[in-house]
């Protein structure tokens, strides 16, 4: 009698995962290390693949009002990356793999989504999704000197009234300024 063939009908679980900027210059990360286990109770792994994909925020023009044409100078374009990954080991073989991506140069100005999909090979996909933090686009070279350039936002500023009340020890280079003043 042969054994009865078990059916696996659930997806590996997507786990262990990790990220850490491996190159990072005044506070702006360039690259990126990424690393997860897939693992399966039944079936041995066959497939892992990892994408990079910029956030895209067009609700700055839908809602906010920002010109098509200005969106790119916020948002400096990236590419989407799509990763078909090996284990670590060299070889699907096993119903646990390890995988380590390596992910370089990114632009910034924005966040983006890790997106892995997983299959074990009796087929079923597990997908998981992470945003990262917002990856800044340039380096913080304020940090180089000791110098504080502050910029104070204050809602309707009189030059008569309030200057007289105002209590604070940093004055404008530019003199006292009014909400009133023309440009
Ligand atoms: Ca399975
Ligand atoms: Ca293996």
């Amino acid at each position: 009698m042969t054994p009865p063939i078990e059916k696996d009908s659930n997806p590996p679980l997507i786990k262990d995962f990790n990220w850490s900027p491996t190159k990072v210059v005044w506070d702006k990360v360039y690259d990126i290390e990424v690393s997860f286990t897939v693992e399966d109770d039944k079936t041995r792994i066959k497939y892992a693949e990892l994408r990079f994909i910029p956030v895209e925020y067009e609700y700055f023009i839908t809602d906010y009002g920002m010109r098509p044409e200005d969106y790119p100078k916020v948002f400096p374009p990236d590419e989407k990356r799509i990763y078909e990954l090996k284990p670590l080991d060299g070889e699907f073989d096993e119903r646990t793999e390890e995988f380590s991506v390596n992910i370089k140069n990114i632009t910034g100005g924005r966040e983006y989504m890790i997106i892995i999909i997983a299959e074990d090979k009796a087929g079923p996909t597990q997908k998981f999704e992470y945003k990262t933090p917002y990856i800044r686009q340039y380096e913080n070279f304020a940090k180089q000197d000791n110098t504080t350039v502050g910029v104070v936002y204050l809602l309707w500023w009189g030059k008569d009234n309030n200057w007289n009340d105002y209590k604070g020890e940093d004055r404008p280079l530019l003199g006292f300024y009014s909400s009133k003043d023309l440009l």
